[in-house]
């Protein structure tokens, strides 16, 4: 039996630097968050509410914990700035909150709430490090689920307008945009994905094609905002693994495969659904749909943490069920299997099925609440380390067999909400300490700016 790998506590000698010789000098470190996971201050200058803040109120997040505090970054963001200044990074991933610029979602704009990014990017751009823009990482004003949220086709022209505005106010500043963070992953979870209602089938897919639509129309309203800048969408994308050599678990995989790697990617990069979901998709279609998901791109964003073993359940949402994994390979304190080759072979698939520059926008470690300062302050994570150390590594030897791979966000720059978990897991290169707010940089940190220094043709900071 494997068991999960816990971090010494001890202030061990770090790791070395990842093999790296195949990145370009120019190629870009960065780390990435979002909006709800660190920004607190929910009911602070005319923000409305979103989904996130109604769920956290349902008592279905460990511990009841709610985004109304989170990582204080609204108040903190210079602080955190510097962080990344300290780290050397040359881009920052971010999200803005649709209910902190747009209260109800369509309508009245806070000027308030655009501000605050005002603020923050020119913080970012003070500091040399580039600003990149994620509009939509999972927290829909209420006032838009009220309406039908993603399940009403009115949503494309809501986020349509809402892209609009941020592209008017930040394009100047801002040069690279992503529309969605990992589409596939709200759709399926907030669907009710692993659970018996096959009923929901069908509102999956309408959900699925109205958010590919919004992400099209977006793509055309920041390129009139904000001519020359890149734009992408990230997508979690990992391999899907059958449980068993069996029949009926190789199709569950294949279809989930389909839903989860590719029902958003093979329209908006290719112009077509993947077989397994035309069907599906075909009763919400109109004429005219595929040309408006397909717009040009830029790049392809990848978050990938690791395979998904899946085995047939055919009373389940889209007929999957979540299989065991293999025993012998090792996991993450949160059970997550640590699998570098997988990640190499993903870049590698998604270079060649997209063609376009790929940015690895999320990846990184969670720990649980076990991890914490020592006796003298500090927060040891050999763990983090070693799994960020292989999976740098893996990306290095995905770039050398052929893949076009031009940057790496590690996930994430502080502990932060993680969504069911709440505070309960840590994925942070920064300890948070939640009741004072302080900021505790783990040997990660440490070891992160160095990797990034070296790989720079720096020298590491003594
Ligand atoms: C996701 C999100 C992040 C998570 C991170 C760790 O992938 O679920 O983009 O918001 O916090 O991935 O689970």
């Amino acid at each position: 039996m494997a068991t999960a790998s816990v971090d010494k506590q001890s202030v061990d000698p770090l790791p070395g630097p990842p093999s790296i010789p195949h990145l370009s000098k120019d190629f870009i470190w960065g780390v990435s968050t979002s909006s709800f996971q660190i920004e607190g201050a929910t009911q602070e200058d005319g923000r409305g509410l979103s989904i996130w803040d109604s769920y956290g109120r349902t008592g279905q997040v460990r511990n009841n914990d709610t985004g109304d505090i989170a990582c204080d970054h609204y108040h903190r963001y210079k602080e955190d700035v510097a962080l990344m200044r300290t780290l050397g990074i040359q881009a920052y991933r971010f999200s803005v909150a649709w209910p902190r610029v747009l209260p109800n979602g369509t309508g009245a704009v806070n000027e308030a709430g655009l501000a605050f990014y005002d603020r923050l990017i020119d913080e970012l751009l003070a500091s040399d490090i580039e600003p990149w823009l994620c509009l939509y990482h999972w927290d829909l004003p209420q006032a838009l689920e009220d309406r039908g949220g993603w399940m009403n086709r009115e949503s494309v022209a809501w986020f349509t307008d809402y892209a609009t505005l941020i592209g008017k106010r930040y394009g100047r500043r801002v040069k690279r945009f992503a529309t969605f963070n990992e589409p596939a992953i709200f759709s399926l979870f907030s669907r009710s994905f692993g659970t018996r209602d096959r009923s929901a089938d069908d509102k999956l897919n309408r959900w699925i094609h109205h958010v590919n639509l919004a992400h099209g129309a977006a793509v055309d309203a920041l390129r009139a905002q904000a001519p020359g800048a890149l734009i992408g969408c990230i997508h979690n994308y990992q391999p899907i693994i059958p449980s068993s050599a069996s029949e009926a678990d190789v199709k569950a995989a294949a279809l989930v495969d389909a839903y989860w790697n590719q029902a958003y990617p093979d329209p908006q990069y290719l112009g077509e659904y993947p077989q397994a979901i035309r069907a599906g998709i075909e009763p919400h279609m109109q004429p005219g749909d595929l040309a408006r998901i397909h717009r040009p791109l830029d790049w392809f964003g990848l978050n990938h943490y690791s395979p998904v073993y899946i085995n047939s359940d055919p009373s389940a949402l889209i007929g999957m069920g979540w299989g065991p994994k293999p025993a012998e390979i090792p996991r993450t304190p949160i059970d997550w299997t640590i699998e570098p080759d997988a990640f190499r072979d993903t870049l590698l698939t998604v270079s060649k099925r997209y063609g376009l520059p790929v940015y690895v926008t999320e990846n990184g470690y969670g720990r649980g609440d076990d991890e914490k300062p020592d006796e003298i302050g500090a927060v040891a994570d050999p763990g983090r380390v070693d799994f960020l150390r292989s999976y740098i590594s893996a990306l290095d030897a995905a770039v050398a067999a052929g893949a076009d791979v031009r940057g790496y966000f590690v996930w994430s720059l502080l502990d932060n909400f993680e969504w069911d978990s709440g505070y309960s897991v840590r994925f942070g290169l920064t300890y948070i300490d939640y009741k004072t707010q302080r900021r505790i940089p783990k040997s990660s940190f440490k070891w992160y700016a160095d990797v990034i220094r070296l790989a720079r043709g720096l020298t590491p900071a003594a």
